[in-house]
């Protein structure tokens, strides 16, 4: 893994690697230890004696091992990488050399996390995800920490404690985990209208995506870039993912979250792992400073996106994740990204939202990493060279040498010293006004953009959407908070809100006070100029004994060049006899690994096994269920069969690829184009059982 790939991060993090093959057990003292597995005492029955340093140090370490985890976007992963940006084309905007230098690798941290759950939820609820990305410059750390949402629930952060706790499980039972489907986010929602327009993103398939490395990511607020003069430009950061924005089904969803609750998590490391390495692009929409005012929208409010039709995103620059993290704890869990990290030629804007972040990541990281040497955390420490004169602290882990931790000194002259052409200078700009406690009337307009997201939908986006409104609430309790988020909903679109209240089994609202506008901005679906690719697409192929041996050999070959990843799933591990009584080799039992788990679904043909499959409730469930979720199903020769069994009607289906088994290839091409389009909504699945 290592190799030409070496980042200068790498290269730091290798004063803390530590191996322990061909090592010798020792104490925190490095004294070698000759028996761990029994305390000293004295004789056999005895009590354990005080003296036994290794037993005392072995569970003290112990009973310190945790830490707290993060008040929100606990459970997370994370990779190595780098950033490059393609030219110079910043150069007119901004000093940070990373985004300027042609060809300059950066490296990155990057860490991925869902919001409500805590550490051990499961990873595919119905949540926002984070992307937060800490570029290693040399200029010192860039930390973009955003989402892959655009927009967020509140306007100013004095609102951010209250969101979380109606956010997270209930106070007084701590009931539900990871979940937004209960009372007390809905009644914050129903009162909080600024909310709306994140909840409809919230409520789409953006909030359960197929992988980290297939959804895309924003720095949501409105910054600034300054260039060497000290003029500003208003800047929203996109990330574009290379694979297309691909999201699972709700029903999916819940099911992988048993089955498989480190889906996400095992999906980015074994991608990194056999050299699939997640890829992003880099887009940034720039308003020059005199444009502020020409939106109908605030640039400052973080609720508004900038449609990409008025403002278009232009490409910059690619991260690639290319390694793993060595150590879960060490990396991912004691990475502290702050807002505030920013290098020269980035600044911030007045977003309200903002301004409260650039508080609290630092002070969070005080309790959490404990203490304000946290920086000097392997993971942590800036490539920059870091000379200060702040001192001591729990956990110091320099030796500052010298007489001067002070500024102006003399006695150490006058080092560190200030200034120099890449220091950070603020970008400047005229603040002046009343003190007070009031929300701009510039951020007023709740519901113009939640409306434009809706329009902006396909048919299946809005099928799923009004779904997820009718589960969400639905689990609500209270019948005033459904019937406020209803009446609500009526000023996005009077269609959703009669839909969701029909699925509540409550009576059509009235009509809101202003119409839909009828706007839309097609760059907000998911429909919109998709990317099909089959790389690394998880087929599953189901054998039984006398599966055709041919058939299931030339289609695995065929699509695992075009970059699928197939699995052989049989009755039991090892093999399965083959028609040809040859052995087909078995990558996991089928009991092991269910359908919810791969993106598709392949049966070869040979009569045997599919009158032993059609027999068998798994198999055929996993057929059903794969029909149910949209997914690929190819099958061939008398694995027709299955499809009766299933109860899938004679079809033609979309996605659905039937062969003789006479033309393998030119079936798996078929069926490879199938996959490549990830999910066929327009089935009908209602009447299917899974
Ligand atoms: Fe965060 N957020 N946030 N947030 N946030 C944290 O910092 C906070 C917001 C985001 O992988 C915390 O280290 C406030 C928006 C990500 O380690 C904390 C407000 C966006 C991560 C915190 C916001 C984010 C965090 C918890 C409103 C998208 C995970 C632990 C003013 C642009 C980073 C920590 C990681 C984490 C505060 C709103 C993204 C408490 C006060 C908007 C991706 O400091």
């Amino acid at each position: 893994m290592f190799g030409d790939d070496r980042t200068d991060k790498d290269r730091q993090l290798d004063d803390a690697r530590v191996d322990y093959q061909d090592t010798a057990l020792t104490t925190d003292q490095g004294a070698r230890v000759d028996d761990t597995d029994n305390s000293l005492r004295p004789g056999e029955r005895g009590p354990t004696l005080m003296e036994d340093f290794h037993f005392r140090e072995k569970l003290t370490h112990f009973d310190h091992e945790r830490i707290p985890e993060r008040v929100v976007h606990a459970r997370g992963s994370a990779a190595h990488g780098y950033f490059e940006p393609y030219g110079d084309g910043l150069a007119a905007f901004t000093r940070a050399r990373f985004l300027t230098t042609p060809g300059l690798r950066t490296p990155v941290f990057v860490r991925f996390s869902t919001v409500a759950g805590s550490r051990g939820s499961a990873d595919t609820v119905r949540d926002v995800r984070g992307f937060a990305v800490k570029f290693y410059t040399a200029q010192g750390n860039f930390d973009l920490v955003g989402n892959n949402i655009p927009v967020f629930f509140i306007q100013d952060g004095i609102k951010f404690p209250d969101f979380v706790h109606a956010v997270k499980p209930e106070p007084h039972n701590e009931v539900p985990q990871a979940s937004s489907a209960h009372d007390t986010l809905w009644d914050f929602v129903q009162l909080q209208p600024e909310t709306t327009h994140m909840m409809m993103w919230l409520m789409s398939d953006r909030a359960l995506p197929r992988s980290y490395r297939m959804m895309q990511g924003f720095g949501v607020h409105t910054f600034r870039l300054v260039d060497a003069e000290g003029r500003g430009t208003f800047v929203k950061f996109h990330w574009k993912p290379k694979l297309g924005i691909h999201s699972l089904v709700w029903d999916e969803t819940q099911k992988i979250a048993g089955k498989d609750p480190d889906f996400n998590r095992k999906d980015l490391w074994e991608a990194i792992e056999t050299g699939n390495f997640p890829e992003w692009e880099l887009g940034v929409q720039l308003v020059a400073e005199e444009d502020e005012h020409s939106f109908d929208f605030d640039l400052l409010d973080a609720t508004k996106i900038i449609p990409e039709e008025l403002v278009p995103v232009q490409p910059v620059g690619r991260l690639v994740l290319n390694r793993n993290p060595d150590n879960f704890f060490a990396e991912t869990e004691q990475v502290a990204f702050h807002i505030g990290n920013v290098v020269p030629g980035i600044d911030f804007t007045n977003d309200p939202l903002l301004q409260a972040r650039l508080f609290s990541y630092l002070d969070t990281q005080l309790i959490r990493l404990g203490g304000p040497n946290f920086s000097q955390i392997p993971i942590n420490r800036p490539l920059a060279e870091v000379r200060n004169h702040h001192r001591d602290g729990y956990h110091q882990m320099i030796i500052p040498r010298g007489r001067a931790s002070y500024h102006p000194n003399s006695t150490g002259g006058g080092c560190p010293a200030v200034g120099g052409a890449d220091a950070y200078t603020h970008f400047q700009e005229r603040v002046d006004g009343h003190k007070i406690r009031r929300r701009s009337t510039s951020f007023a307009d709740h519901y113009s953009q939640a409306t434009l997201f809706w329009n902006s939908m396909s048919s299946w986006e809005k099928a799923h959407i009004v779904a997820a409104f009718r589960f969400e609430l639905g689990r609500v309790v209270d019948p005033r908070i459904r019937e406020g988020v209803v009446r609500n909903l009526r000023n996005v679109d009077h269609e959703l809100a009669s839909l969701v209240a029909a699925g509540l089994g409550a009576a059509p609202p009235a009509e809101a006070a202003v119409p839909n506008h009828g706007r839309s901005s097609p760059a907000l679906s998911q429909d919109h100029a998709p990317v099909r690719s089959v790389a690394t697409r998880k087929i599953a192929i189901l054998v039984a004994d006398g599966v055709d041996a041919d058939q299931v050999k030339t289609a695995q070959t065929a699509l695992t060049s075009m970059g699928a990843l197939c699995d052989v799933l049989g009755p039991r591990g090892g093999a399965v006899r083959g028609s040809d009584d040859t052995p087909v080799p078995v990558t996991h039992a089928l009991t092991t690994m269910a359908s919810v788990l791969y993106d598709a679904v392949l049966v070869p043909g040979g009569q045997e096994a599919a009158r032993a499959l059609s027999m068998d409730g798994e198999a055929v469930h996993y057929v059903a269920e794969a029909f149910k979720h949209c997914k690929a199903i190819g099958v061939l020769g008398e694995a027709a069969l299955l499809l009766e069994t299933a109860r899938i009607g004679p079809g033609p289906h979309p996605g659905v690829v039937v062969g003789t088994g006479d033309d393998v290839k030119g079936f798996t091409e078929s069926f490879g184009a199938a996959v490549a389009a990830h999910r066929h909504h327009g089935r009908a699945v209602e009447s299917v059982p899974a």
